[in-house]
């Protein structure tokens, strides 16, 4: 998962028969079932008619993140070059936070606001390329604090 900075490869692991930890287990279902309900929501909504858009907000795969001190959780599940991620992030922790995504060559390619405790903020990223990108939260001394983590995007 996200919350150690020592494990910075986040990769698919969705196999339901892979062991876990019950509590990780019932996590990753609790989140899958968000997801599930987001993109219902998202899918919904596209039916009225906005049309024209050059990226239906439908092809956009919601992936919900927390922030807290000082660590990123969620489960990204397995992106591919060329998908777009819609990042819901939610600081669960009691110090403003933020979330950033950089490319493998460390450009910035979104960034959340800087969130109060309890705040939500929605980036939407398109990973062109393969490779190691890392969220990172660039509020005051969190980087250094370990608060960042690995997000690896495979080949299609
Ligand atoms: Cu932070």
């Amino acid at each position: 998962m996200w919350s150690s900075p020592d494990s910075p490869s986040v990769k698919g692991s969705s196999s339901p028969d892979r062991a876990r930890p019950t509590a990780v287990a019932a996590y990753d279902d609790a989140v899958r079932s968000v997801v599930v309900a987001a993109l219902l929501v998202a899918v919904g909504a596209s039916c009225g008619g906005d049309s024209g858009a050059e990226a239906p907000p439908s092809e956009a795969r919601v992936v919900e993140v927390t922030a807290t001190e000082y660590a990123f959780s969620g489960d990204p599940g397995t992106i591919v070059a060329g998908e777009t991620i819609d990042f819901v992030v939610s600081n669960v922790g009691q110090l403003d936070h933020s979330m950033e995504v950089l490319a493998p060559d460390g450009r910035s390619l979104a960034k959340t606001d800087r969130l109060g405790p309890g705040a939500t903020d929605e980036i939407t990223v398109t990973f062109d390329d393969a490779g190691a990108y890392r969220l990172i939260c660039d509020v005051d001394d969190h980087l250094s604090r370990g608060q960042s983590a690995g997000l690896a995007v495979e080949e299609r």
